[in-house]
């Protein structure tokens, strides 16, 4: 692993948001890969954080500081994980679940769909079903994305799909799904039409749901 990738990796575990920020500018000035900043250095360092709070070494006020930090460096990988696509593929509505205020997973979905040049509407985080509808009508989105953290919160996807189908929408929309504790099986359970565990099979998926 290069200097700056480990840098960028102890900066997020740490909550250093200006010095992750620094490190992911340089990272990216060395020409360094995109993917490789984010994968080996931003997401295995909220793994990381993730592990601590389990043994209970982070609490909270540490999580938080991290995803910080986290957020920080993904507004500067935008542009360079957004390169080099141009046509427009279709529009998605993407939310993390009721009751779940995780957005870092999500956030990272949206922007590697709009890198892919989709039209993202991103509802934000806590989203009740109705909300998951209106934007359905409001936009015309082909694709709903759901994300959710928690083993708590998991079943509010189901939750929205139910209410996508009794507002008579669910056959307009393709329903994808994603988050830590999800599976594929669990999502075929709830009646989604797909589940990715990362952003980048995120994109191939909502790709295929397109087409
Ligand atoms: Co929380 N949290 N958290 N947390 N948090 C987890 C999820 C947890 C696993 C930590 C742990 O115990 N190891 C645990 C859940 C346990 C469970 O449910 N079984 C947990 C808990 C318990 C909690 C609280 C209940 C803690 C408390 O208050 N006692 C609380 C709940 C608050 C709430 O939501 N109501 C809470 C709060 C928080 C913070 C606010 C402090 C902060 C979130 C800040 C933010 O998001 N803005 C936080 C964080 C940072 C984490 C961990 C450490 C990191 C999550 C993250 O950002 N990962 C997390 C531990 C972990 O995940 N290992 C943890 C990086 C991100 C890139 O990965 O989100 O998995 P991820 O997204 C991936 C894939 O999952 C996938 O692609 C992404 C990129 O590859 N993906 C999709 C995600 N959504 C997708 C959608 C798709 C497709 C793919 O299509 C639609």
């Amino acid at each position: 692993m290069s200097n700056l990738i480990s840098d960028i990796y102890n900066n997020i575990l740490e909550g250093q948001k200006a010095k992750a920020a620094e490190n992911v500018r340089a990272a990216l000035e060395q020409g360094l890969d995109p993917e490789t900043i984010l994968n080996e250095g931003m997401v295995a360092a909220m793994k990381e954080v993730g592990r601590l709070f389990e043994e209970g070494e982070y609490f909270v006020p540490e999580m938080l500081v991290s995803a910080r930090a986290m957020q920080e460096g993904l507004i500067l990988l935008k542009p360079a994980l957004a390169k080099g696509n141009v046509k427009a593929t279709g529009k998605v509505i993407i939310g993390t679940v009721s009751g779940d205020l995780h957005d870092i997973g999500k956030n990272l979905v949206g922007m590697m769909l709009e890198g892919a040049a989709f039209e993202v509407h991103d509802l934000g985080t806590d989203v009740a079903p109705d909300k998951f509808i209106e934007a359905i009508k409001s936009t015309g989105a082909q694709i709903v994305a759901m994300s959710a953290l928690l083993t708590t919160t998991m079943g509010n996807m189901k939750t929205t799909i139910q209410a996508i189908e009794a507002a008579g929408l669910r056959d307009k929309v393709k329903i994808m799904v994603g988050g830590a504790p999800l599976s594929d099986s669990y999502a075929a359970q709830i009646g989604a039409d797909g589940y990715s565990p990362d952003a980048s099979r995120a994109v191939v998926l909502a790709k295929s749901l397109v087409d």
